[in-house]
């Protein structure tokens, strides 16, 4: 396994903080059409002794989801991101299915530890209060999409783009809904369940269609035993968001510090080694610390520093037997 990171914003100074932590892998945000920009991307991550190893957000997939791409140009432009990272030997395209929407929280100010904040969704409070970070388009739109529609376009996707990252030696993972909703203002939710993603793989099996598990949304589905939910999923888990989150299921629930949920994460990740998982697991969302009251909700970067010595260590101790009695 290997500790992977965001780093937000993409600077010289998070660059070096990465590389003394240990981080070994480095997501990018799609930055936009051809190769260059992912190229100068991947140098200045190289020069660091790391590795540019994923593309996730902003990817040009919006009219996709809702069946309206209809001159193939979002395809398109996809399959040439594939096809450049394939060039450049990026392995790992993150994808997600929200539809109108990116993530999607009503609080971003909830207390944790020491006065810590975190985001929090509550599905009450969601009709005035709910923003939807990170997202491309920024706005939710009013169209209703159904689940049908929402499968039927993902089908069709898949099996346009499966065949393209096959040959590029790319993986597609596929992100759940966050929340998880079965379906948020006006818009069905489909990757919402363990049950939805043994879907996903099967529309077109291949091991270059898989799963990121967001372990923070699957803890937020509610009732879900994450170490053995890992071992179902298992081969098909190419990517890992690491994080954690408390609540009564995806109405309600509130993030947490990647130490402080009520997920037992060593045995989550003793579950990752044990399926024989391999790629990048990067620190998600994490808690905003004293002093980043202007941040990005979930993107600031204290909270990343202790997240990586935190993961580094489980990671670290998932590779000692535990001994015995
Ligand atoms: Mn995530």
């Amino acid at each position: 396994m290997r500790l992977a990171s965001v780093l937000t914003p993409f600077n010289d100074e998070n660059l070096a903080l990465a590389a003394q932590c240990g981080v070994e892998d480095i997501t990018v945000r799609y930055p936009g059409p051809g190769l260059e920009p992912l190229r100068s991307f991947q140098d200045r991550v190289a020069a660091r002794g790391m590795r540019l190893a994923a593309v996730e957000g902003f990817l040009p997939i919006e009219k996709i989801k809702l069946g309206r791409d209809t001159d193939g140009a979002e395809l398109a432009e996809l399959a040439a991101l594939v096809e450049n990272m394939g060039r450049l030997g990026i392995p790992i395209l993150c994808t997600n299915f929200m539809a109108g929407t990116d993530w999607v929280r009503t609080r971003l100010d909830v207390p944790e530890r020491g006065g810590a904040t975190v985001t929090a969704f509550s599905l009450s409070e969601a009709a005035n209060r709910a923003r939807s970070l990170n997202s491309a388009s920024g706005e939710i739109d009013g169209t209703p999409v159904s689940a049908a529609e929402l499968w039927e376009n993902l089908g069709s996707l898949l099996r346009e783009i499966v065949p393209v990252a096959e040959k590029a030696g790319v993986y597609l993972a596929m992100h759940p809904d966050d929340p998880p909703l079965s379906e948020f203002r006006g818009k069905a939710r489909i990757l919402n369940s363990v049950d939805a993603f043994e879907r996903l793989v099967s529309l077109v099996p291949s091991p270059h269609n898989g799963v990121c598990f967001c372990q923070g949304s699957f803890a937020s589905m509610g009732g879900l035993d994450i170490p053995a939910t890992i071992r179902r999923l298992g081969k098909h888990i190419r990517y890992v968001h690491f994080r954690d989150a408390r609540g009564d299921g995806p109405g309600d629930f509130v993030e947490t510090f990647h130490d402080n949920g009520p997920t037992d994460m060593a045995a989550a990740m003793r579950a990752y080694r044990g399926i024989g998982f391999d790629g990048p697991i990067r620190a998600d969302h994490v808690p905003r610390l004293h002093g980043e009251d202007d941040g990005e909700p979930g993107y600031t970067m204290k909270g990343r520093l202790f997240a990586w010595g935190y993961i580094r260590g489980l990671i670290q101790a998932s590779m000692t037997p535990t001994p015995g009695p």
